[in-house]
Formats: C-alpha cells, sequence, structure tokens
C-alpha cells in the first residue's frame, strides 16, 4: 500500500534534516551494516581489507560509498513512489552485477532508520519512523519484483 500525503511530508522532512550530513550518516550506516552482518562486507571487493572498525572510520572509501548510497536513495525517496526510472538501474545492478540479496536490503534498510533515529532525536518521532518504514518497505518490495524481471530471485 503507499503512502498518504501526510507521510510523504513526514519522510521528506526527516530527509532534509539528513541530507546536510549525508556523508555522516553514510558512513555510520555502511560501518554498522558490516559490524552487525559481516557477510555484506564481503560482497565489497574494496573493503575487504579494512579489517578494524578504525580502518572503516577513517576509510575515505566508505565516506564515498556512504554518500553514493544515501544520494541515491534520496533520489528515489523523493519521487515518492514514481520511481521506476531511478529504480530500475540500481535494481539491474545490484541484481545482475553486485548479486545483493533482498535480506541484504532489509538488513541496510533498518540500520538507516536506526541511525537516523540516533542522530535526530527530536524529529524523528513515531509517525516520523512509521513513515519511513514505510517508504522503505515499499523500496524494497519494488526492487525484490524488479529483481524477478532480472531473472535474480535474491
Ligand atoms: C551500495 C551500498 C552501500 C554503499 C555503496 C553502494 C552500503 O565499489 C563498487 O563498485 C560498489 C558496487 C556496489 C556493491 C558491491 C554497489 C553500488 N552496491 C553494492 C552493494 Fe549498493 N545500494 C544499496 C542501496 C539500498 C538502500 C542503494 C540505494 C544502493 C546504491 N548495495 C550493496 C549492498 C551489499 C550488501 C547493499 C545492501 C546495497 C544497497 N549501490 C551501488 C548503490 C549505487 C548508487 C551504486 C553505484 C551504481 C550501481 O548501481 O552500481
Amino acid at each position: 500500500m503507499g503512502l498518504s500525503d501526510d507521510e510523504w511530508n513526514h519522510v521528506l522532512g526527516i530527509w532534509a534534516k539528513v541530507e546536510p550530513d549525508l556523508t555522516a550518516h553514510g558512513q555510520e550506516v555502511i560501518i554498522r551494516l558490516f559490524q552487525l552482518h559481516p557477510e555484506t562486507q564481503e560482497r565489497f571487493a574494496k573493503f575487504k581489507n579494512l579489517t578494524t572498525i578504525d580502518a572503516l572510520k577513517s576509510s575515505e572509501e566508505v565516506k564515498k560509498h556512504g554518500t553514493t548510497v544515501l544520494t541515491a536513495l534520496g533520489r528515489i525517496l523523493k519521487q515518492k513512489n514514481n520511481h521506476e526510472q531511478e529504480l530500475k538501474p540500481l535494481a539491474e545492478s545490484h541484481a545482475t552485477k553486485h548479486k545483493i540479496p533482498v535480506k541484504y536490503l532489509e538488513f541496510i534498510c533498518e540500520i538507516i532508520v536506526k541511525v537516523i533515529a540516533e542522530k535526530h532525536p527530536s524529529d524523528f518521532g513515531a509517525d516520523s519512523q512509521a513513515a519511513m518504514k514505510k517508504a522503505l518497505e515499499l523500496f524494497r518490495n519494488d526492487m525484490a519484483s524488479k529483481y524477478k524481471e532480472f531473472g535474480f530471485l535474491g
């Protein structure tokens, strides 16, 4: 089911607070993803050698990828579910080239919500969190159905 106007306002309202510091948010998301789910780090050839938390924290490459992932996600969220054009190439690369299971998309989405909640405790209340979770669920469901079109069962 889609989001109401009010829910999209919550999603884009909190995203506007994330955007000025996208890199720090992205870096935290990646580090948390690798710490909680070490199998995800294996998917990044570039990061396999970063075996300590300090190495991850000081990596410029991690920062760059943090910006990449959240910039792409922000672009998708701003389409308010009319995201076919943005989503398709992303689903294609993650299905056919990087081969990222849907489960890993669930991991990252859960972490994104947690990181935003920690960094913006007074701006990300229950309604905003619920709206963001719903938007990320839509994103994941659409990624999963595109995965199938590309013949990847995720
Ligand atoms: C992704 C994910 C993270 C950081 C950066 C990208 C955490 O160095 C390279 O060439 C990286 C190739 C690549 C890999 C291995 C890649 C490219 N991704 C992964 C792995 Fe994705 N990604 C994810 C998103 C969900 C919210 C979004 C928006 C996104 C964007 N990606 C993974 C991965 C492994 C566990 C997950 C869960 C994941 C999710 N990713 C890549 C992007 C973008 C914009 C790009 C570059 C263009 C492209 O499509 O290859």
